[in-house]
């Protein structure tokens, strides 16, 4: 009989929550095991399922603790410098987001911020909050460019994006967001600076290979839909898939611009209509549901998920960590906050933060659930049943995390 390989790692004694099943449901497996092999999956099943005589060279029992993909926070501008407090305290008193927006507040003081902080300066302040959400077992972060809005300035937060992926046991996924707002020294030309995105700063990004996709923000007081069709375009010619922050504050028929360019995800759709489900369902745009933006700019419309369920719409769940609409750094309390604030099933949150946000980001053939090929990024949680990793508010019950089949904690 021809030798087997041991496992490098094995983890006995767990319930498994594979989300490996594209329908519903969390793909459960009671008494399981996991085996690793190179920092990918090569064993997940019941553990009477393993093969007679598997070894390991590390075995660990888990005693009945449940496992999950590592989560994935698909959504995040964590790059940035100072804090928005203040605006904060502005909207407390009655002001709104679009009115400090439109007086050079809101995401142009994060510019301001931006421009003036080094490399070091951002990279410090982004790793203590990419070190928040490793401890609630993320393995990978989206992290959006946005506050920089111009090439030098773009790059520089690109830049250190990547440098967090090398600087923790995370998967780093970047995307340019340069059309997020007017920067002033663009006067008030809008088309112009689109113009300036899609000849020189996208190509300048892309060939540096700082961008691993390319966002807008589709909105009155940001981007028509033409204008982010341009940026669209031009991120097509370049060989770069797309995202949209899309009918966040109103109905700009963002979710269906997104679907007919073949987004990855249409972000925020609190105000996105029957038409726009409907049409990102056809395409395969997965809804990136972001309750912390909802809640702290005290919306009342909550987006149509029982559209994007009835059309068959992916929908993911993250923190949109960012200075202004959403300084959180909690994807468990996002999670919490899809399902009560947008009544999302515990089922639906869950898969939301692993095999819909691995699709929301085109990663799923090798993030995203628990099967023999993917990437051996575990969450393992201290819980009875999954509901009670993101049940008690403050509480965080992880037990350990494993990414690319290493335990980092
Ligand atoms: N919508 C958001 O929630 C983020 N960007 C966007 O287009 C954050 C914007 C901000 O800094 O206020
Ligand atoms: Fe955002």
């Amino acid at each position: 009989m021809a030798e087997r390989r041991p496992f490098d790692r094995l983890w006995l004694g767990a319930h498994l929550a594979t989300m490996a099943e594209a329908g519903p449901g969390l793909g459960v497996i009671q008494d399981g095991a996991i085996g690793a092999i190179n920092g990918r999956i090569a064993f997940v099943g019941p553990e009477t399922a393993l093969p007679h005589g598997a070894s390991a060279h590390e075995t660990m029992r888990l005693d009945g603790r449940w496992v999950t993909p590592g989560l994935i926070d698909c959504h995040t501008h964590i790059v940035y410098a100072g804090n928005r407090a203040a605006e904060w305290e502005m909207r407390l008193g009655g002001a709104n987001y679009e009115d400090i927006a439109r007086a050079g507040g809101g995401i142009l003081s994060s510019v301001q911020a931006v421009r003036a902080a080094s490399e070091e300066a951002l990279r410090a302040q982004a790793l203590a909050r990419v070190d928040r959400l490793l401890a609630e077992g993320v393995t990978t972060i989206e992290a959006k460019s946005g506050y920089g809005l111009d090439l030098d300035n773009e790059r520089k937060l690109l830049r250190v994006a990547r440098s967090l992926g090398a600087a923790r046991a995370v998967r780093l996924v970047t995307t340019f967001l340069g059309a997020h707002a007017l920067p002033p020294e663009a006067c008030g030309d809008r088309d112009a600076f689109i113009d300036e995105i899609c000849t020189t700063m996208l190509p300048a990004i892309a060939a540096a290979g700082l961008a691993d996709a390319v966002d807008g923000f589709c909105e009155g007081i940001a981007f028509s839909p033409g204008q982010i069709g341009r940026v669209f375009d031009a991120a097509h010619g370049l060989g770069l898939p797309v995202k949209l922050h899309a009918d966040q504050l109103t109905n700009g028929s963002g979710a269906a611009l997104a679907a007919r360019h073949g987004a990855l995800s249409a972000d925020h759709l609190e105000y996105t209509d029957e038409a726009g489900a409907a049409a990102m369902g056809a395409a395969g745009t997965v809804a990136v549901l972001l309750p912390g933006a909802f809640y702290m700019l005290r919306e009342r419309q909550a987006p149509p998920v029982a559209a994007f369920r009835r059309h068959g719409v992916g929908m993911a769940v993250s923190t949109d960590c960012n200075p202004g609409t959403a300084p959180l750094v909690s994807l468990l309390l996002a999670m919490n906050m899809a399902a009560t604030l947008f009544g999302l099933t515990v089922d639906e949150v869950l898969r939301g933060v692993t095999r819909e946000a691995a699709r929301a980001l085109g990663l799923l053939d090798s993030v995203g659930s628990l099967e023999v090929g993917r990437a051996c990024d575990l969450a393992i949680w201290s819980v009875q049943h999954p509901v009670e990793i993101f049940h008690t508010l403050g509480h965080n019950p992880l037990f350990a995390r494993v990414f690319a089949g290493n335990v980092t904690d």
